[in-house]
């Protein structure tokens, strides 16, 4: 079994449907999820939703239904979400379920023991929306002057009595985490953000409610519900066993990666750890606070009436190009943008213009002149070149990219290789070596063969059901689509003994409609 890799999600807050970030992040995590398996890792991947707080009940309430009801559903839609955009994840976590109250009491516990928590009065600004509170200097004016966050949410004095972790303790250590470990917080300006943060000092968190019970009941403490961030950071944990920390937790936790967006990293990169030293339970390697989707440049909201659903999105260009868009198109770890038009040119240019085409064509030419059979064939000087070039693609930089979690720069790479692909047809043109020189034709074409098996496998993370589809068609076994079998040497004379002829191919990446007008 390979290294172990872990690698979570947020968790969503359920008190609507998915939307196109939920559906980003989640894609995102599946492409590093996938792209790790290949490489031989041994990975667990969690995601799932954040069902207590303040926002969902008041949402129910709203509804007229109970929270849990609330959640059932919703959370029922965000599990149909990952479904059908083949998110492979190996648990769904909910925060009701009761292993999860036992295991976030029993992360409680240990932070009480530690003598970090204590009963205190509560006054502050609390936004129901970010289920945050603010200090009155982070605040922010509104157009009618009202008080807001810095996220922009409407935000209420409250005033009760509530536990407190002492978070301030914890700032010298954070400082220290962060500049012993400059890759625990990626990418670097979000680094830059929250250590100016931290240097400027911190305070205690109020971390228990007594003004409803939605959530995580406080230990021996009758009336107290946990703030929702600590019983949320803690599904974490819990999805691997904790507090029995044998078994899942001891092979995979630290995690290796939280992906998460940039407006929860203060959560991720202050309070967890600070939460995790308390308890004596070792710290995540990274977190990486990805940027945000935009429609065509502006934040999708109910009152713009530009809320997409992204599985109609995936119903109308297909699940891999949205995937391969959305990984393609946006730097990863700054804000993007989409819009139907922007799926479709860039899906026809490279998806199905590019690679499809050269699959497809190769593959024609395969079947229709060579009656699909595969055979050992003497290589020319340009047919070693142009398998170098894929080879050092596919092999060395679509990898390295991957690893920094550069998709956009893994992809590039990736490209260039299919381009090249591309000019070697061009310039072997062996549709016109048919007649003069078919020997000559048959390397060209195995020669590409061979490329888009080396290809197919390195994008398969990005695109997982139509490389599939491709790689069924060259007849390359399942534990054979990983990283390591690129540099097998002897995988095509392997193909080749068993003699297997290809069968008429059907495209994989057909090309996508225009949309008629702009929505
Ligand atoms: O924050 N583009 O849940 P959530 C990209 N329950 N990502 C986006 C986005 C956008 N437009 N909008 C939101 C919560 N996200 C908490 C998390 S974790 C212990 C608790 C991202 O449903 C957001 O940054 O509001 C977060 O990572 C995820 O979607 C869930 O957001």
């Amino acid at each position: 079994m390979g290294e172990p890799f872990y690698i979570t999600t947020a968790i969503s807050y359920p008190n609507g449907k998915p939307h196109i970030g939920h559906a980003y992040e989640a894609i995102a995590a599946d492409v590093i999820a996938r792209f790790q398996r290949a490489m031989g890792r041994d990975v667990r991947f969690q995601t799932g939703t954040d069902e207590h707080g303040l926002k969902m009940a008041q949402k129910a309430r709203e509804l007229g239904i109970t929270p849990r009801e609330l959640s059932d559903e919703m959370s029922s839609y965000f599990i149909k979400m990952c479904d059908e955009l083949n998110v492979s994840y190996d648990v769904f976590i909910r925060t009701t379920e009761e292993r999860h109250h036992a295991s976030t009491q029993e992360l409680w516990r240990r932070m009480e023991a530690s003598g970090d928590l204590y009963l205190d009065r509560y006054e502050g600004w609390y936004s129901v929306r970010d289920e945050a509170f603010y200090d009155e200097s982070e605040l922010v004016a509104g157009e009618g002057g009202e008080k807001l966050s810095p996220q922009g949410t409407p935000v209420e004095w409250t005033v009760e009595v509530s536990w407190f972790f002492r978070l301030s303790k914890y700032a010298e250590p954070l400082l220290k985490l962060y500049n012993e470990n400059p890759q625990f917080i990626q990418p670097d300006s979000r680094r830059n953000e929250v250590m100016r943060f931290v240097e400027g000092g911190l305070r205690d968190l109020s971390v228990s409610r007594t003004s409803f019970d939605w959530g995580v009941k406080v230990p021996g403490s009758d009336g107290h519900v946990m703030y929702v961030w600590v019983d949320a950071l803690t599904n974490y944990v819990t999805g691997l066993g904790f507090p029995d920390e044998s078994g899942d937790f001891a092979r995979y936790w630290p995690a290796n990666l939280h992906l998460i967006g940039k407006d929860i990293v203060r959560f991720h990169t202050v309070y967890w750890p600070a939460f995790l030293m308390s308890a004596n339970i070792a710290l995540p390697k990274q977190v990486f606070g990805h940027g945000f989707l935009l429609n065509r440049g502006q934040k999708e909201s109910k009152s713009l009436g530009n809320v997409t659903d992204p599985l109609e999105l995936a119903e109308r260009f297909g699940v891999d190009p949205l995937r391969y868009f959305l990984m393609r198109e946006v730097a990863f770890g700054q804000d993007g943008s989409y819009s139907p038009e922007a799926i479709v040119t860039r899906c026809n240019a490279e998806l199905a213009n590019s690679y499809g085409n050269l699959v497809q064509r190769t593959l024609s030419m395969i079947f229709k002149n060579m009656d699909g059979t595969l055979e050992k064939f003497a290589s020319s000087e340009a047919d070693d070149a142009l398998l170098a070039t894929v080879f050092t693609a596919c092999r060395d930089e679509l990898p390295r990219e991957f690893e920094a979690l550069n998709f956009s720069a893994g992809i590039d790479a990736w490209m260039r290789a299919v381009f090249a692909c591309n000019a070697y047809v061009d310039e072997q043109a062996p549709w016109a070596l048919r007649k003069t020189d078919p020997e000559r034709m048959k390397a060209v074409l195995l020669t590409l063969f061979m490329a888009i098996r080396d290809l197919t496998i390195a994008i398969a993370p990005v695109v997982p059901a139509a490389a599939a589809k491709v790689l069924d068609q060259l007849g390359v076994p399942g534990d054979a689509r990983t990283f390591a079998a690129l540099t097998d040497a002897d995988w095509y004379l392997a193909r080749v003994a068993t003699g297997e002829k290809l069968a008429q191919p059907v495209p994989a990446f057909p090309r996508l409609e225009m949309p008629e007008e702009p929505a």
